[in-house]
């Protein structure tokens, strides 16, 4: 890396090869994978590393983003910690349907919090002499359009220029990348759901070995988890819910009811954390404009019932991570002109089964008998349906990378 040199009249410039801008999942596993191909990278993230590292998400990995970590030498405390699952359970009208991973497709997935994934690629970062800069957040990507990307960024106090090749938005929805693109370029495709998720985490056993994704009357719920001790269950609920609104006793009262089921306990314990997600369908198109490429939620964000956010921004980076190894060893570009077609070919595909898991799980306010009916119909249809089964299973494993 280029030394940082001062000039007088201006701000302090680094300069790096790419440019990343964002420490969650997407952005750091990016830096992890350029760095095991020798491409040199600085990462800034705007919140500290407390923050990012306590961040409470996502939790269910597919079986390609966990070899993906195992691969590339990240993969040491999720083989101690992490759970490996082979199947879901479906709940609905009283009963019960399993939705067997292995069996159907030989796969499985790891539930281990996006949280420690995000612990494991900042230790490996670190211990590697990589650069992040915490609390240095983004104020302006330029001159991506042309051969000399930079961007501004403010540390300490100070206002700085990290000059690079290539950009990567990894900053999230709500991240300065997306919208330095030019309107005229970018197309929106866009759903909101009439519904949010209340979400807790508890100091109490999983009451089930599988994650239950329950279809109650009351609205959808669904039990999962953290560890053997640290139970993570959801429900659904007002889009402007106000989680202050709900005490303890009324939160279990309410995943007691549309938990239920013969020979189920839910086992309660002391609350840690409750917070409101609301629900969004997201994709932007394309993910690329010049020399800045867009990754994870600053590209795409699907509502979570489908556990696909994570997985999708593991699977754009490794696709990102390719296209720019291609670039630097064998001055082939043709990896990074298809990154956002070859990219958005998945991420179409898990907004579709997104989508789907949603409208098949939760209740409508709008929702007709009729279509009740159908709901649960469909529901009849997995649970007796090998091919149905299967189709479901293949797309919760993930489908193959790139
Ligand atoms: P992130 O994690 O939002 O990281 C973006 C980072 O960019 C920083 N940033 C900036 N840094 C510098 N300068 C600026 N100007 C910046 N602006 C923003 C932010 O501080 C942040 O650190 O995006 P990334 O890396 O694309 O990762 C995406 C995932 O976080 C997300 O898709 C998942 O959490 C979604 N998700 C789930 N995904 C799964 O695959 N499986 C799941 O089981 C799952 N469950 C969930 C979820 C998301 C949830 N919530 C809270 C939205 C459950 C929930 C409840
Ligand atoms: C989680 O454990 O946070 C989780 C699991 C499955 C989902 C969404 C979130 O579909």
């Amino acid at each position: 890396m280029k030394p940082v040199v001062r000039l007088s009249h201006m701000a302090s410039v680094e300069h790096t090869q790419v440019g990343i801008v964002g420490a969650g999942p997407a952005g750091l596993l990016l830096s992890h994978l350029l760095d095991l191909q020798g491409i040199a990278t600085v990462v800034l993230e705007a919140r500290s590393r407390d923050y990012v590292e306590n961040r409470i998400r996502a939790g269910v990995l597919e079986q390609g983003t966990a070899d993906l970590l195992r691969q590339s030498g990240v993969g040491e405390r999720m083989a101690r910690l992490g759970l490996e699952h082979e199947g879901v359970i479906l709940r609905f009208a009283g009963r019960d349907h399993r939705i067997d991973f292995r069996g159907l497709t030989a796969k499985t997935v790891m539930v281990y919090s996006q949280h420690e994934v995000v612990r494991d690629l900042i230790a490996a970062r670190l211990a590697a002499g990589g650069r992040i800069a915490f609390e240095a957040a983004a104020l302006s990507v330029e001159g991506f359009a042309g051969r000399e990307p930079l961007i501004r960024y403010r540390d300490s106090g100070e206002d700085r220029v990290l000059a690079c090749d290539f950009i990567a938005g990894c900053d999230g929805f709500h991240g300065i990348c997306r919208p330095a693109i030019p309107d005229q370029v970018l197309r929106i495709y866009e759903r909101t759901y009439p519904f949010a998720w209340f979400g807790i985490l508890a100091d109490a056993p999983p009451s089930s070995h599988e994650l239950i994704y329950s279809n109650h009357e009351r609205g959808f719920a669904l039990l999962s988890m953290r560890s053997p001790t640290v139970s993570r269950l959801y429900f659904q609920c007002r889009p402007d819910e106000d989680p202050r609104d709900w005490s303890d006793a009324q939160i279990w009262e309410e995943l007691d009811a549309r938990l239920a089921a013969p020979r189920f306990t839910l086992t309660q314990g002391p609350i840690t954390q409750k917070g409101v997600t609301p629900m969004r369908s997201f994709v932007v198109e394309p993910m690329q404009c010049g020399r800045l490429f867009l990754t994870g939620d600053a590209a795409h964000i699907v509502p979570p019932t489908g556990a696909k956010g994570l997985n999708l921004a593991a699977a754009d980076v490794a696709v990102l991570a390719t296209a720019l190894a291609g670039f630097y060893g064998q001055a082939d570009e043709a990896g990074l002109a298809r990154y956002s077609e070859t990219c958005l070919r998945r991420v179409w595909r898990a907004q579709r089964f997104s989508w789907w898991m949603t409208s098949l799980m939760h209740r409508f306010d709008t929702q007709t008998q009729f279509e009740r009916r159908v709901q649960l119909a469909e529901l009849d249809d997995l649970a007796t349906s090998v091919a149905a089964s299967t189709a479901l299973a293949e797309n919760y494993v993930g489908l193959p990378f790139g």
